[in-house]
């Protein structure tokens, strides 16, 4: 018989443990989306560095795998898409680490981020045959404006521009708009095209559309890719405008205009963008996502005031959509997209006392399936929770008028001072007008309230059962 040394055993039982080990390792596409200023790219950061800073004073109990020590460490490998911005980590991390802290800027488009995360399996049939395991998660970050989009692959030009002139005709909207839609109706729109014209209107349109969200705090923004261009910023693609005066034009005229005409020209633009914008995001992105987060800031919006409010909802329920994998659904029967895992957030938490993070959460989980009844959502699992990515508040309890209140405490962003407040009370359910009459929240911006070392995990509102629930069951 034959001897087998203990150099070859050993050879042999690594051999075997890389073979276990390489159907072990798994792989996940993790999306996060949210509209602008949400708190995406904080979020990722958070994210992140919770991971790749995990130690004893890492505050993720609810992460299972940290909980029940088979956490080994987690580390950023070359991403996947080479033609995809990289998130910038480092960029972002270092506006924590500076001595006066500060948030990262705003970013605009897509950016990509892998993170290699290696733990111990938990099955103990696999643990005998290996030691480790690992998850590739590749974090997708894309403006949640570009979901908004979903609902113009239904539509053509001239219901888009019929939807969006109501949009538009709203009274606060309408206040900014209508020397817009002046201007369209003044036009003819089957002479021959002046394209430095139309690109001048198209440009007023995009600013609108800046104004309604920068100004105005709105949340419907369309088409979405207008104010978040990308790559496409100043390509014709992106210069068209709705028609908003389609009720005073001959129908049949209009069937037969050619493209050289005005509106043939923005017909043929608006039906381009929905091809090679609309359909490409999905097909080239959205359909490979695993699992998506989608964050929502609903305190400035509450801040703000009813109109900014009721846009918000409006703007969810669009989002909403992509999710509506019901077999009627448009999505499903446009793609085949394979999200099992939902969550939302609503973000920035750390703006409000502790006992009031049970009311933002359920004010949210309201927004979101206020649809519910007509969608169908069986196929994914959804979750809400309130959360922050960087906690930059303090709690505490505060005298008022003889009763002791719960307090947050911050630095102000506009001067840097520290300011304790009781910001006011969260709505448990989508506000009535009563609400409204009394101005009852009281939003302040907060910069981060210290500066932390780079290995050091930036506090946090959550960020344990946000892993928990999007990565728990591929590591376990
Ligand atoms: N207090 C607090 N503020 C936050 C938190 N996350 C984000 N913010 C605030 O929200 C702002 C926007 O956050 P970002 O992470 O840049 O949001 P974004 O979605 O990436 O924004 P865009 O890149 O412009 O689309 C920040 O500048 C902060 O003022 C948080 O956890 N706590
Ligand atoms: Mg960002």
């Amino acid at each position: 018989m034959a001897l087998i040394n203990k150099d070859t055993l050993d050879i042999f039982k690594q051999k075997a443990n890389q073979l276990v080990n390489r159907t072990l390792d798994k792989h996940m596409n993790l999306a996060v989306t949210g509209l602008s200023r949400s708190g995406k790219t904080a979020f990722i950061t958070s994210f992140v560095n919770q991971l790749l800073n995990e130690n004893s004073q890492s505050k993720l109990d609810f992460f299972n795998v940290i909980h029940q020590g088979r956490f080994i460490a987690a580390k950023r490998v070359p991403q996947k898409s080479l033609h995809i911005s990289r998130f910038a980590y480092e960029k972002s991390m270092s506006s924590f680490t500076q001595e006066e802290p500060t948030w990262p800027e705003p970013t605009h488009g897509i950016s990509e981020l892998r993170l290699a995360i290696r733990y111990q399996p938990q099955d103990s049939l696999l643990k005998y045959a290996t030691d480790t395991a690992t998850l590739y998660v590749d974090i997708t970050d894309y403006p949640g404006e570009w979901l908004l989009d979903l609902p113009l692959l239904n539509q053509t030009f001239e219901e888009w521009s019929e939807a969006t002139n109501q949009l538009l005709l709203n009274t606060s909207r309408y206040e900014i708009s209508k020397e817009f839609i002046n201007k369209v109706e003044l036009l003819d729109p089957f002479e021959v095209v002046d394209e430095d014209k139309l690109a001048k209107l198209a440009e007023e349109y995009t600013q609108l559309l800046m104004d309604f969200r920068h100004k105005m705090g709105l949340s419907v923004i369309q088409p979405g890719r207008f104010i978040l261009p990308g790559e496409l910023d100043g390509a014709p693609i992106l210069q068209f405008f709705p028609f908003t005066n389609f009720e005073n034009i001959d129908v049949n005229k209009y069937q037969n205009a050619e493209d050289n005409t005005l509106i043939g020209m923005l017909r043929a633009r608006y039906i381009e963008y929905k091809e090679r914008v609309v359909k490409a995001f999905y097909k080239e992105h959205f359909i490979n996502f695993d699992r998506q987060i989608i964050l929502a800031d609903c305190l400035t919006p509450l801040n703000s005031g009813p109109d900014s409010f009721k846009d918000l909802q409006q703007a969810l329920n669009l989002i909403m959509e992509s999710f509506n994998y019901g077999k009627s659904g448009l999505f499903t029967r446009l793609f085949s997209p394979k999200i099992d895992k939902l969550l939302f957030a609503a973000t920035k938490a750390d703006h409000v006392t502790p006992e009031q993070h049970n009311h933002l959460t359920s004010l949210l989980n309201q927004l979101v399936h206020q649809t519910q009844h007509q969608l169908n959502f069986d196929e994914i699992n959804m979750a809400t929770l309130a959360i922050a990515s960087i906690k930059s508040t303090k709690t505490g309890t505060g005298l008022h008028q003889g009763e002791n209140i719960p307090v947050i405490q911050g630095r102000k962003v506009s001067d840097g001072s520290l300011i304790t407040l009781f910001p006011g009370a969260v709505p448990a359910k989508i506000p009535k007008k009563e609400f409204w009459q009394s101005k009852p929240f009281n939003y302040i911006a907060f910069s981060p309230l210290h500066s932390v070392a780079e290995n050091q995990a930036l506090p946090h509102l959550r960020m344990d059962q946000v892993l928990e629930f999007l990565l728990g069951d591929k590591v376990k």
